[in-house]
């Protein structure tokens, strides 16, 4: 049967039909950005789907009454929207994407792990216990706000504790620009709570440590308890890894929905705009030093150490946007000397494909 796809395109694309409520494809995330990159034609012979897991041998894929496992494709990630090719689908397309969240892999070997791609909205989670911790928080903001990634915070486990006030005055004063969330993951509270971020179309992803709720509210938000979820550590309030892979669920509303594991470690890479944003202070400050590669230590004419002379940058904060921005520095430059070694081998740089153009 061919299908006809031009109801997904944009409206000067369209053949004269008209709209429907939510379509399947807008449902899992369709949108006008992956539409505008193809054509009537190439829909109809390859079908978009989207990438809802990846597994070892294969990659989990959903269209419009489409629901299959087809085999891996080189760089593609979960988020990721491909037009299917039935006979042949190793030559399947990736379309470009909106959004790429990434980080540099734990260990020695420095690799870049994709973590998901055309995520319109990060929940960053931490909750009302030890995992709060305003430097981890920052680094996933650092991360979406370098990937046009809209980052919100979600603290859970409001119902546990008596002392909000402190956690919520701490979060809200990362960044004015950032919405914050206060909530029992349990429940009704995240789809009353969440609601503006996942309306249909959209994709969100629940980011932090194990244990603070990322898959409870990934349950709240399907209106099932289909992910398993498990008690943290009572001692240190630490969570117990439970989930292990990344997966798009779709919810009633028509958006999709991101579930990850728990990161140990977030070690960002090539962020430095995103760093830059959040610090957008600081930043000015820097950007009127009087050395181009001043490096706020003991330059004159460092218009960093003035405003924090005056008090006009906090000493806790500044400490903690030396250390993003020098862990940054590193990890681009180990990238950049890999990729040079890469090159110099005439090998193929898989990570080139992973990025918009322009954003190196
Ligand atoms: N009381 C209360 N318990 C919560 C809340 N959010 C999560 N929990 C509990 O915290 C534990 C850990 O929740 P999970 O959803 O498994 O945490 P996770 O972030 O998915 O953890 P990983 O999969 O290990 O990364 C579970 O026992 C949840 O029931 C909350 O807001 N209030
Ligand atoms: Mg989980
Ligand atoms: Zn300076």
């Amino acid at each position: 049967m061919t299908r006809d796809y031009s109801k997904f395109l944009p409206p000067e694309m369209r053949r004269g039909h008209s709209d429907q409520n939510d379509p399947p494809l807008k449902r899992l995330g369709w949108q006008p950005y992956f539409a505008q990159q193809t054509s009537v034609d190439e829909l109809a012979d390859t079908p978009p789907v989207r990438i809802v897991e990846v597994h070892r041998n294969a990659l989990h894929v959903i269209g419009d009454d489409i629901d299959e496992l087809i085999p891996p494709l080189s760089d593609a990630t979960v988020g990721d929207w491909v037009l299917l090719n039935r006979e042949q689908a190793q030559t399947s397309r990736v379309l470009e994407r909106k959004s790429i969240i990434q980080r540099r892999a734990p260990g020695s070997d420095r690799q870049i792990q994709l973590i998901a791609a055309n995520i319109d909205t990060a929940f960053i989670v931490s909750s009302f216990n030890q995992d709060f911790n305003v430097a981890r928080l920052e680094r996933y903001i650092a991360l979406a706000l370098d990937a046009d990634i809209t980052p919100v915070i979600i603290l859970t486990k409001a119902d546990l504790t008596d002392t909000p006030q402190d956690y919520l005055d701490q979060a809200r004063a990362i960044s004015d620009l950032i919405t914050v969330v206060a909530l029992d993951a349990r429940g009704d509270e995240p789809r009353e709570k969440l609601a503006e971020w996942c309306k249909p179309g959209q994709t969100v992803a629940f980011l932090g440590s194990s244990g603070v709720g990322k898959s409870t509210l990934t349950n709240a938000l399907i209106g099932n308890q289909l992910i398993e979820t498990q008690a943290i550590r009572e001692d240190d309030a630490k969570g117990r890894h439970t989930t292990s892979t990344r997966q798009l669920h779709g919810i009633p509303e028509g958006c999709m929905v991101l579930d990850t594991p728990g990161m140990r470690e977030l070690q960002l890479t090539d962020a430095i705009s995103g760093i830059g944003d959040l610090f957008s202070d600081i930043r000015d400050f820097a950007n009127q030093c009087r050395f181009r590669d001043c490096q706020h230590e003991t330059e004159p004419g460092c218009a960093v150490l003035s405003a924090l002379e005056r008090g006009d940058i906090d000493t806790a904060r500044l400490k903690r946007w030396r250390k993003l921005i020098a862990e940054e520095a590193f990890n681009s430059a180990n990238l950049a000397q890999r990729r040079k070694k890469d090159k110099e081998f005439g090998k193929m740089i898989r990570l080139n494909k992973t990025k918009k153009p322009g954003k190196y």
